[in-house]
Order: structure tokens, then sequence, then C-alpha cells
């Protein structure tokens, strides 16, 4: 691709505001026929734009970076995002190959190449097809997704918009690496691998990690069809020497083979069954659509995303070269288990507390505050980029079972003896009726003043509360995060409305209770008289009509 295209003239199209393009916890996310709408993706992009060049003034000495998950209608979104970029004149977009880019990958392509942003095109673990569900989120100069100022920003901007820009021009070809000039803008396909690739080999040794493979270790990695097959195949396969076949469903497909790419118990079925042999391999892992969370299983084991979070956290010093200096801190989103908290405790070092969403942990990052973050939705990462990171995760159990030699299973285990347990679990009631469902937390936010020191299944209420962050670099403070009830033992109620459904509403109930002792606990036994209590001040049955949760994670 060498042409360099003349100048074009770029029109003004007008354009009337769609009500409903308020970003939620991760982006905008609706129906793909939502975005397929005529102008719906160029309002929202245009708003962006907007938004963003308040603050800069100019494009012209800017690079934006662009790609996805490879989902239906990745490719046609990116080509009209490329018009509109370079109708808003900026020097440089940067798309990778195929349209792909893992959310990991787009954090560290921004930050290695001094990005202002970049636009992620994905629903995630949703699945995908003209039926099923679309996104697209801004990322900022830092590699991670826009703070709520700057998605609250983009929102009011839809509400007024009244033009768009763009220019005329062919598609450009996304399959070849090279670069070309449309108008000012110079417009370069990139190798989606490397930048990403570079992150993992300045915090890994490649070397003990391959040493692992030579010495008969299996591991069996599961893409979901989603974006980390290519990334897989290149790091674990081709750089650490794993058997051929170690990645499985590893070509990426518009529809995720029909699958949702969700790495839990339940969409990752095939791999539990796989994890579940009597020669299973060593280790067992999933990513999702968008290769930012992950789901890590030891033979017959199930490691719960606190729990990994927790044990990444304890072992990463001494196991993984990239923290060799120690961590400056830890943060957990509110409903996350408190394993990870106790860690903190031992290693002397201060654990935040934030609401749902990768975007509360970026100030902390940005400002050293803290080194390893993660959530209870199978995401963990640290402040290598300013996502949270599903391959990363893989590597670093790799390292941890590199440097112990022993299993996964003996691993959570050891956690287990030295910090006591926290059994959790979620239950999601899926597409639930709106005005129901927000009526029900409703009805309990008035509820909890009332609880505060009664007693509950043999313990008594110490807090009970709407979570109110404040960020403790910016100030910012961030309120109705998810109703709590914590219990003077530790174990807690959390109740939230989901903030990226597509359809409905979705309520997450999570539970936790922490042992010291009784460890080996079957988990539905432990938690189950939380489970309904929490049920019972709902009165989900009698709002919501419902009994039985869509999914257990
Ligand atoms: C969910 C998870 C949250 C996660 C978010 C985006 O949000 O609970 O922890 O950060 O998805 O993850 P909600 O509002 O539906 O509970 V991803 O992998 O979809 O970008
Ligand atoms: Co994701």
């Amino acid at each position: 691709m060498t042409d360099t295209r003349p100048s074009l003239d770029i029109k003004t199209v007008s354009t009337t505001p769609f009500p409903d393009q308020r970003p939620g916890t991760s982006g905008l996310r609706k129906k793909t026929r939502v975005f397929m709408q005529p102008h719906y993706l160029e309002n929202f992009v245009q708003s962006v734009f907007d938004a963003i060049r308040e603050e800069i003034g100019g494009f012209t000495h800017q690079t934006l970076v662009v790609g996805g998950d490879g989902r239906y209608y990745n490719r046609p979104a990116i080509q009209t995002i490329l018009r509109l970029a370079v109708a808003n004149g900026f020097g440089r977009v940067l798309i990778g190959r195929g349209g792909l880019l893992s959310t990991p990958a787009m954090s560290a392509v921004i930050r290695r190449r001094s990005a202002l942003g970049g636009l992620v095109l994905s629903a995630s673990h949703n699945p995908g097809g003209p039926d099923a569900d679309f996104g697209i989120k801004y990322n900022i100069r830092n590699g991670g997704p826009a703070p709520e100022g700057v998605t609250e920003r983009i929102y009011q901007r839809t509400l007024n918009i009244a033009a768009y820009r763009t220019v005329t021009v062919p598609d450009i070809d996304l399959d070849h690496q090279g670069e070309t000039t449309i108008s000012r803008t110079q417009v370069i396909v990139i190798d989606p691998l490397a930048d990403y690739a570079a992150v993992m080999e300045d915090l890994f040794d490649f070397g003990a990690l391959r040493k692992l493979f030579r010495s008969g270790f299996r591991l069996i990695f599961d893409a979901m069809h989603g974006v980390t097959g290519p990334y897989a195949q290149e790091l674990l396969e081709k750089r650490l020497g794993a058997p051929a076949g170690t990645v499985i469903h590893g070509a990426p497909l518009e529809d995720f083979g029909g699958h949702h790419p969700d790495p839990n118990l339940v969409h990752a079925a095939e791999l539990v069954a796989a994890m579940a042999e009597r020669d299973a391999p060593d280790l067992g892992a999933a990513c999702d659509g968008d290769g930012d969370r992950n789901l890590i299983l030891g033979r017959t084991f199930f490691v719960t995303p606190g729990d990994s979070l927790a044990i990444i956290t304890e072992h990463a010093q001494r196991s993984i070269p990239g923290y060799r200096t120690g961590l400056a801190g830890v943060a957990r989103s509110m409903p996350t288990s408190t394993a990870v908290d106790r860690v903190a405790t031992a290693l002397g070092v201060p654990c935040y507390e934030t609401p749902t969403g990768w975007k509360f942990f970026g100030n902390l990052m940005d400002a050293g505050l803290c080194t390893v973050c993660g959530e209870e939705s199978f995401g963990t990462g640290s402040s290598h980029l300013r996502e949270k990171d599903g391959v990363w995760a893989v590597l670093c159990w790799l390292s941890i079972l590199a440097a112990t030699r022993t299993s996964v299973e003996k691993i959570v285990q050891a956690h287990w003896q030295r910090f006591g347990r926290s059994y959790f679990q979620r239950y999601d009631y899926e597409d639930l009726d709106v005005k129901q469902a927000t009526e029900m937390v409703a009805v309990l936010r008035t509820k909890l003043t009332t609880l505060v020191g009664t007693s509950l299944s043999g313990s008594r209420i110490t807090v009970a509360d709407d979570f109110s962050y404040k960020d403790p670099v910016d100030g910012t403070v961030t309120e109705r995060q998810g109703l709590r009830i914590v219990l003077a033992d530790g174990s807690r109620i959390v109740c939230r409305l989901s903030g990226t459904g597509t359809e409905g509403a979705t309520l997450r109930v999570y539970l936790e209770r922490y042992q010291k002792d009784a460890v080996n606990e079957g988990i539905e036994q432990v938690l189950a008289p939380l489970t309904h209590v929490a049920l019972h001040l709902l009165e989900l049955r009698e709002r919501c009509g419902r009994d039985k949760p869509t999914v257990i994670t």
C-alpha cells in the first residue's frame, strides 16, 4: 500500500440526536442492529471527537488507534470511523490488521505509540452477529477506558449533535500491513500483536516459561473464537514453544462460532469438560471476545477470580521479573471478594476499593498507588497497561507454576491454609423488567439504614449502604455504586444492576463469606443462608417474578 490519495472534499452531514447513547460500565453497548441504523455510529464517534477536541484544540498532530474483537460489523464500523477521523483532521490513524486489536493490545498500542486515544469495537463477552450485540468504547491517552467525566461529556454531545464530518473514499484494505495517506491523514495498518507481545516479553521470564513447556507441562487455552486466538498462538505456541494445538478455537469469528465468548464455567463448557478428564492438562484457561477477561482452571479445579487475584498478588514479586521490586498497592472493585485485601495486609501495601468497571483503576495506577488490580467478573490486570488483560493473567499463572513446580490446586490450597478462604459467588438475574428491577433496588435502598445493628444469619450487620467512592487522586465522587450489607464476621451481600446489558435489566447479587479454618466446604452450603436473606430482602420473587438465577459464577 503506497498510493497517496489526493486531498478530498470533506462533507458535513446533518443528523439528529439519538437519546440512548450514554456509555455504561464499559462504553456504549447495544444490539448490533441499533448500531447499524443510519447515523448511529457516526453520531457517537463525532461526539467523542467533539468532546476531546474541547480539551486539546485540533487533531493535526494527534494519533487515533482503531480496532476491535472481530465480531460482526467490526469491519464496516472501522471504515466509517476512519472516514470520520480523516474528516476531523487526525494526523495519524493506526488500525490493527484485519481490524483486530484485543482490548489490552489497544491499551499497549496507545501507550507505546503516544496516541491521543483509541476506539475499541467490542461488546466483550456478549455474543456477536446481526441479531446479537455490538459496542464501542473510547480509551484515553493513558491507554485506559475514559473516566466518567469524559464519558459524560461525550453523552452530552450526543444529545445535541446536529452534524458530523466525513469523506467519500473507497474502503481501505484492512488485511495487509502498510501505509497510505487520505487527505492529510496518514493511515497505517499495523501488526496487532507486536506492541502487546513486546510488553509481555518485558514483564515475564520467557526463558523460564519455555523451560516449563519443554519439561512436558500441558496447557489448554480456549480463545472462544474471540480476538485472543492470534495473541495466544504467537505467545504460547510460537514464542514459548507450547505444542501446536495448545490454543483451541483460535480463529476469530464474527459470531464466535455461535457461542457466548464468556470465559466462565457455563460458557466455557468444552474446556471445563477437558479439564475434568483423568489425564487433563496441568492448566486450563480461556479469554473473552475482546481478550480482557480470563478463566483459570486446574485439573478438575476452578480458581475463582477473587482467589486468582489474591494469588497473583501473593506470588508476583517472587515469580514474575516485572514485579521483582514489589507492588505499590492493590485494588479491587467493591463487589470483588476480599481475599486480596488479606494478601495486601501481609505484604504491607494498601488495598483500594473502587466501583465496578476498569476505568476506576486508571487514576490509581497513573499515580503509582497500585500495581495489581482485579474484579470478580474474571478480570485481572496490572499497571503494565490500563486495561484488564486475559493473556497476561495466563502468563502470571504459568510463571507461578514454573516457579513452584506444583499444581494449580495445591497453590490455591496453600493460599487458603495461610490466609483462610473467601467463599464467593455471583448470581445474575437477566432480562428483568427495567421498571420493576429499578424499583426493587430503590426499595431495598430505603430499607438499608434500619438494618445496621440488627443480626443476620448469626452475625451483626455493621455496614448497610449504597457504595460511594471518592477517587483519592482527583477527588471525584461517584455515588450509587451498589447496595452492600456487611456483617461483623466479614460476610457480605452486594446487589447492583448491570451497566453493560443490551436488553432489559440484569440484577447481580454477590455473596461472600470468609472462613479462616474450614476452607474445603461446599460453597452452596456455606453461602445458602446469605443467598436466602438477599433474595428475601430484595423481594425478588414478589417484585420481579423470578426464583432462579440465569447464571451463577
Ligand atoms: C460487567 C462486570 C464488570 C466489568 C464490565 C466490563 O459490568 O460486572 O466488572 O468491568 O462488565 O467487562 P456490569 O455493569 O454489567 O456488571 V468487559 O470484559 O465486558 O469489558
Ligand atoms: Co471483555
